[in-house]
């Protein structure tokens, strides 16, 4: 009998979680929880916030204040919003606990004792003034492709592209302001490229052959561009201690010590139940089923990094499925917690309150499973007012109001469902009800939420239909006996349906059982999602509570104000003004390779844009840039010569999809190293809403490379 331990990635505690948080992965999370506790399996699903990182003390220094408040703050916030929105973690812990250093630091000692954390020696930016060694993130400057100012040495926020520190120009300390100076530092390298060979990691990789194309794509990008051994420990103040002699002012990497907080949650709260051997039972049994819930950036950390943690540690189980998701974006816009374009949970159930589930149904309906989605206030309005009020809420509202009518709300006789007449409604019904059911589960066993949600509010709609064809609201004057048993039909469809939403719609559920008056008994939660035969789950009799709508309707001007928050929070924040101050405009398409997110571009003068020399180029070659996961060299023919351009489409690209392509650069960018590779121009490509990347070139035959586009 497997066991099922379910991790939800640690959310970090350097802010609150917003939509794309849920949709990435809570939400996922819960229902597959909710679905797997429904049918009897032994499951338990364990998560808690991310406290350490340089993102935490980033954060900390912005706003003036230690990390541990910053942390406290943000755990209490992150806890009580996931529980608002109705996400039930089996327990929800910390990475700065006590337990957790504990559990962490264990395991750095089992690997370092067995030979798989080595001392070496690198180079690395350190800041006289403030006496620190610095993070990519604690090193700003001007970004090399778009001018930005503010570009971090490991990204620029402007025109996304990857960095490292040595490609800033004017790089500058975030701490003291001055130039940074290299300094040796010796840290504990996890020997990637030799961990690929580990035989209980090699024996994993087996399974990977069925999970999910996307996560299976990057975790075969990532191992196809080779690996080299990466650091474990830092150079920060605020962590887990590197627990070695001649390792002082030390901590584990973020990305080492957090999945063992997955570990230390799970003893954690065994112990903390009276049972504090009882954790073994889910990381140390072969039987046990790990699965992780993330989003698409936590792929190589939890297919390719704590596996081989696992592996070398030797002890514990290696994960089962990673389904990880892709990415929402808001209104056709890129998520940025920086520029204020976020929907933050907590404030959504401050100013939406008990509509839990319409913000469920709405992100879980259109999950980025295969693809990012989008998620706009439009579509929100849409689903609820056409979906939950007009389909599900109007079936049940159907069956409770005319039993009222009819019958004082008193369930009439059953008509034979198990034994319907051939060519009855009944019979149509019965049919149609057992391949939802089917076509719900097969759903749900493949990950595949959407698509098993959109089964469930299938099941309403036969119930509608059937409300159609009987007609019960006609036959209750000529035959109110027939109209009672429709109506009992229909009363054990609505039952049904308060099985069947738990795990996407607990608060609806909820509703739904008190509008029937009536609580499903484990055994037929258990006979429903194991797909045994469906049982009658009322009795004649039975009285309905009075009609309540399940639903209500978003008016326009609810709509309205949503927009207007997120309009207004994006010109408050931070990172909008910063970029509104005179001389640091958005870079245009031309200068990032993208088209930059929907504001007023500014106007350019022909002059300035003669001065852009654009031609076709044909593709030759693409290879992955080694240590860099979003970049990609590329080889193209520009007719009269060859060039080699670095660009950040990793992500977006096999290097075999782009070879024969013919695309547009812009030849005359002034050249500029990146990660050590000599880049002579940019491709331009187009980001359609869901932020995918699209090459632009022509339309029709007759080009060739080195024509000059005007
Ligand atoms: N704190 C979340 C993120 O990358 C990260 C997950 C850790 S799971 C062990 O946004
Ligand atoms: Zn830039």
């Amino acid at each position: 009998m497997p066991r099922y331990l379910l991790t939800a990635a640690l959310p970090y505690a350097n802010g609150p979680v917003h939509i794309g948080h849920l949709a990435g992965c809570y939400l996922p999370a819960d229902v597959y929880h909710r679905y797997l506790r429904a049918k009897g399996e032994d499951v338990i699903l364990i998560c808690g916030t991310d406290e350490h990182g340089v993102a935490i003390t980033l954060q900390a220094r912005k706003e003036g204040v230690h990390p541990r408040d910053l942390v406290d703050r943000n755990h209490a916030i992150i806890r009580d919003a996931l529980k608002g929105i109705g996400v039930e973690f089996t327990h929800f812990s910390r990475t700065s606990g006590a337990a957790h250093h504990r559990e962490a630091t264990a395991f750095f000692e089992v690997l370092h004792r067995g030979g798989f954390l080595r001392e070496e020696v690198t180079r690395q930016f350190y800041d006289n003034a403030a006496q620190q060694f610095l993070a990519d993130r604690y090193i700003v400057g001007t970004c090399p492709h778009c001018a930005f100012d503010g570009a971090y040495g490991d990204q620029c926020e402007k025109c996304g592209t990857s960095l490292s520190p040595d490609e800033l120009l004017q790089p500058r300390s975030v701490l003291s302001g001055t130039e940074p100076v290299i300094r040796e530092t010796n840290n504990w390298f996890l020997p990637m490229d030799e961990l690929l060979q580990h035989p209980t990691f090699v024996e994993y990789t087996q399974r990977i052959q069925g999970w999910k194309s996307n996560v299976r794509g990057q975790f075969m990008s990532w191992v196809q561009q080779g690996l080299q051994p990466r650091s474990m420990t830092r150079d920060l103040d605020w962590g887990v201690p590197v627990p070695l002699q001649g390792a002082e002012g030390k901590v584990l990497y973020v990305w080492f010590d957090a999945p063992i907080g997955y570990i230390s949650a799970t003893r954690e709260y065994f112990e903390s139940q009276g049972e504090p051997d009882r954790w073994e039972d889910y990381w140390k049994n072969p039987d046990t089923r790990l699965i992780h819930f993330i989003g698409k950036d936590n792929i190589v950390f939890h297919t390719l990094i704590f596996p081989m943690m696992l592996a070398a540690h030797g002890s514990y189980v290696l994960p089962w499925q990673v389904p990880a998701n892709e990415f929402l974006n808001l209104e056709g816009r890129k998520i940025s917690t920086s520029r204020g374009w976020a929907v933050w949970l907590h404030e959504y159930l401050q100013e939406m309150s008990g509509r839990e589930d319409e913000l469920r149904y709405t992100l879980l309906a259109n999950l980025p499973e295969t693809k990012d989605a989008d998620f706009s206030w439009q579509d929100f309005q849409l689903r609820v007012n056409s979906e939950l009020v007009a389909i599900l809420g109007n079936f049940i509202n159907r069956v409770v109001v005319l039993t009222h009518k009819l019958n004082e709300g008193r369930c009439g006789p059953l008509v034979a469902m198990e034994v319907p007449k051939v060519g009855s409604a009944e019979q149509i019904l019965h049919d149609a009800l057992a391949l939802t059911r089917s076509e719900i589960l097969e759903a749900m066993e493949q990950f595949r939420l959407r698509e098993a949600l959109a089964g469930v509010i299938h099941l309403s709609r036969l119930g509608n239909r059937y409300l159609a064809e009987t007609e019960p609201w006609k036959l209750l004057k000529t035959d109110p006996e027939a109209a009672l048993g429709v109506l009992r039909t229909g009363a054990e469809v609505a039952a049904e349906l308060c099985i069947a939403l738990e795990p996407f719609l607990p608060h609806a559920a909820k509703r739904l059982s008190a509008q029937l008056n009536w609580v499903p008994s484990e055994e037929q939660r258990l006979a429903w999602w194991q797909g045994l035969a469906k049982s009658v789950y009322l009795q004649t009799g039975h009285p309905l509570a009075p009609p309540t709508l399940l639903f209500t309707p978003i008016e326009d001007a609810t709509i309205q104000e949503r927009l207007a928050k997120l309009q207004a929070m994006e010109s408050n924040s931070t990172e909008s003004q910063a970029s509104s101050q005179p001389g640091s405009s958005s870079p245009s398409t031309a200068e990032t390779g993208k088209v930059q997110p929907t504001q007023e571009p500014s106007m350019v003068a022909f002059e300035d844009f003669a001065t852009m020399d654009l031609r076709l180029v044909e593709i030759l070659d693409a290879k992955p840039v080694a240590g860099a996961d979003k970049l990609l060299e590329i080889r193209v023919d520009l007719g009269s010569e060859q060039r080699t351009v670095v660009s950040g489409i990793a992500q977006h690209f096999a290097p075999d999809e782009l070879k024969g392509c013919q695309v547009l650069m812009l030849t005359n960018l002034a050249p500029r190293k990146i990660r050590g590779v000599e880049s002579r121009g940019m491709l331009l490509l187009a980001q359609n809403s869901d932020g995918k990347l699209i090459l632009v070139g022509p339309q029709g035959p007759g080009t060739a490379p080195g024509d000059q586009v005007r």
